[in-house]
């Protein structure tokens, strides 16, 4: 994985601008990215109820037939409160729609199994902005809050190379099963770095965190990151998105100043996340709060199938709320069946006013 810093220290804008445009995108990326750089500009002036129906239109190719930013509108938000918004805080206004894709959308299912696949997680410290005007001194795996998504098929040989580049010792902590020798609590010191190796498994999501005294100080600094553990021959094809709820406290009181989904507070309420109306979107989520006793993840509209952590691939119940108590998670399935906006949030709604509300755009 590539650092993601910019020069101001946000993370999770990835510099891949050139790159990208060397090959063709695929209908996921385009509705993505679809989400900037649009024709016509969404008016402040539009009525909630017409923004709401109104996503955009795509044709039957997929492409966007009406290029719309989807942006969220000042006039579409409940009355503002403390200059924020209804819902708390807005991310930083040079993020663009695509800045935490790399920490969003996993990478594919490749179908390889009984293979070695290595991760190079480099921890470093650094100014992260988190909301529009926060900053805050983060602790990164490989320099993205959420950290790499890591991917594997039951049964690969996974191997974590954790590089301490700060001062003060970090480590790796896999959830899921493992040799205890590789469960990641000891310390790295400074300057240091180990090797995690492990057989991936049991199928299912599993988060990873660093394990050091005192944990919750080492979680909500950003040392945390999901790893998707695939059955063999992968689950059904569906668009796939990693959503990790967790937390910045800015005044080291104990206490959250900011809820966020992967990172950035308020990043989905601007920039709503894109899928085709009726096609499966399967979400991975997980629940890294400190300082909050339990999170949840609820749906706006729509209702669908949760397996609980993922180990089974049998559904445990079809709700529209699941709460994931701190290190829980869950992979949830659903399709949205008109086109239009579907909110999320923790129902927890402290959660959610301090910056931890979504959007699905079905288009
Ligand atoms: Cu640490």
């Amino acid at each position: 994985m590539t650092a993601a810093s910019s020069d101001d220290g946000a993370v999770g804008a990835r510099d891949d601008a050139a790159a990208s445009e060397l090959r063709p995108l695929s209908r996921r990326e385009l509705l993505r990215r679809g989400a900037v750089g649009g024709a016509v500009v969404v008016g402040g002036g539009l009525l909630a109820r017409e923004w709401l129906a109104d996503p955009s239109v795509v044709d039957g190719e997929g492409h966007l037939a009406r290029q719309t930013t989807l942006t969220t509108p000042a006039a579409a938000e409940p009355a503002a409160a403390g200059g924020h918004g209804g819902y708390g805080h807005v991310p930083p206004a040079h993020l663009s729609a695509d800045a935490l894709d790399a920490v969003t959308i996993p990478p594919a299912f490749d179908g390889r199994q009984a293979v070695t696949r290595e991760f190079h997680l480099p921890v470093t410290e650094h100014r992260m902005t988190v909301a529009d005007g926060v900053e805050v001194d983060a602790w990164s795996y490989d320099g993205t809050v959420p950290g790499p998504i890591v991917r594997a098929t039951e049964g690969d040989t996974l191997r974590l190379h954790l590089d301490n580049r700060t001062r003060r010792p970090h480590n790796l902590h896999l959830h899921g099963r493992h040799d205890p020798a590789m469960d990641g609590w000891e310390p790295v010191p400074p300057g240091t770095g180990f090797t995690y190796q492990v057989v991936a498994g049991p199928v299912g999501l599993h988060p990873y965190h660093c394990h050091l005294p005192p944990l919750a100080e080492h979680i909500v600094h950003g040392l945390y990151g999901a790893m998707i553990v695939d059955p063999v021959g992968g689950r059904p094809s569906a668009h796939e998105f990693v959503l990790t709820l967790a937390g910045w406290d800015l005044d080291a009181d104990g206490r959250l100043d900011l809820a966020c989904w992967n990172g950035v507070a308020g990043f989905f309420r601007r920039f709503p996340i894109r899928v085709p109306v009726g096609e499966r979107v399967r979400l991975y989520l997980q629940n890294m709060l400190e300082y909050e006793p339990v999170g949840s993840f609820h749906l706006h509209a729509q209702t669908f199938d949760v397996y609980r952590s993922g180990t089974s691939q049998e559904p445990d119940e079809h709700t529209d709320t699941i709460t994931l108590g701190q290190g829980e998670r869950a992979i949830v399935e659903f399709e949205l069946p008109e086109p239009g906006r579907y909110m999320f949030h923790p129902h927890q709604h402290r959660l959610a006013d301090i910056g931890a509300m979504g959007w699905f755009a079905a288009v």
